[in-house]
């Protein structure tokens, strides 16, 4: 019996077979969990549709974040399918393209720095509103995804680095705000991986390279690693952690100074 059996999980983010979002989905499913999946156009239906039966489910529905109209009907057609909810798992962000490329002050903007922050932000906390009916007396578990570009300047990532400082103390204060109702919130800070998300972003095999040199464990991470902390997180073998950000990033973020960039070889 895998140790998410009996738990419901909405699973936000899917894109495609490379997106961090099924690799947690392939976990949960794994270990026993129930899913439903939301998307957010008609042009990714079909194709979150073919993924979810993939892992046994036929609940996928629409839900552009950027509409709280869009996030309330969500959970009032989640509400028709289940009758109750466990877990809310968001992998969402989007900020405009050319405000991730160039240097940060070039490229931000008034509208562009409210969308970044609305879409991959403040949707976690819309969401987990929006959930709560769903979640009440269950244990409950939220998780969004974050990257270290939070709390690192990095070149190119500009204003999503601040939309994800925004989302961890999202994940701070929706965990002090739930917890007297039991339900925990965090997220995970996973290392760059190639997804639909990374794809035309300028440098990013560069990226890989450099990440792969510091990294102690001298390679790139996997949505099945992220998956499997993700399941781990929102299971009740989490149950004392809540409001944390954990690394999955084979060590990245803990170095200084790589032996590798000392010419040491083991
Ligand atoms: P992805 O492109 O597969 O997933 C991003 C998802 O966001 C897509 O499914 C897209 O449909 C969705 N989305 C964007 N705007 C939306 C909206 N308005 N409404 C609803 N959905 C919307 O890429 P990914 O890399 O799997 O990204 C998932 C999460 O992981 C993101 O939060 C990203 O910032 C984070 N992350 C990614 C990396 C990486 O290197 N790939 C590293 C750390 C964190
Ligand atoms: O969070 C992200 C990327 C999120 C993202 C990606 C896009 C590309 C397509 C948000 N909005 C958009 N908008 C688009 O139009 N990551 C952690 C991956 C990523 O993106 C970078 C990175 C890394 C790592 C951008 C610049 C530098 C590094």
């Amino acid at each position: 019996m895998g140790f998410l059996s009996g738990k419901k999980a909405l699973i936000c983010g899917v894109a495609n077979q490379r997106s961090i979002a099924w690799g947690i989905a392939q976990a949960m499913h794994r270990e026993g969990a129930d899913l439903a999946f939301s998307y957010p156009n008609d042009k990714l239906k079909s194709r979150v549709e073919d993924l979810a039966a993939q892992v046994a489910s036929d609940i996928v529905l629409p839900c552009d974040v950027s509409s709280d109209d869009e996030i309330n009907s969500l959970f009032r057609n989640l509400g028709q399918c289940w009758d109750g909810l466990d877990i809310l798992v968001h992998c969402i962000a989007f900020a405009n393209r050319e405000e991730l490329d160039g240097s940060y002050l070039d490229t931000v903007t008034r509208e562009g720095f409210a969308l970044a922050h609305d879409v991959s932000s403040y949707s976690f906390a819309g969401m987990g509103k929006a959930a709560l009916p769903l979640m009440e007396g269950r244990n409950g578990a939220m998780l969004t995804l974050s990257y270290l570009g939070a709390v690192r300047s990095m070149p190119n990532y500009n204003v999503m680095g601040l939309a994800k400082a925004s989302l961890e103390a999202n994940v701070r204060y929706m965990a002090q705000s739930l917890g007297n109702r039991s339900i925990r919130v965090n997220a995970i800070s996973a290392g760059p991986i190639r997804t639909l998300a990374a794809s035309g972003i300028k440098n990013f095999k560069a990226m890989l390279g450099h990440f792969e040199t510091i990294a102690p464990l001298g390679r790139a991470v996997t949505i099945d690693e992220v998956g499997n902390t993700a399941a781990f997180l929102c299971s009740d073998l989490a149950s004392g952690i809540t409001g944390e950000i954990t690394y999955v990033d084979a060590g990245f973020s803990t170095v200084c100074l790589s032996d590798r960039l000392l010419g040491k070889t083991s």
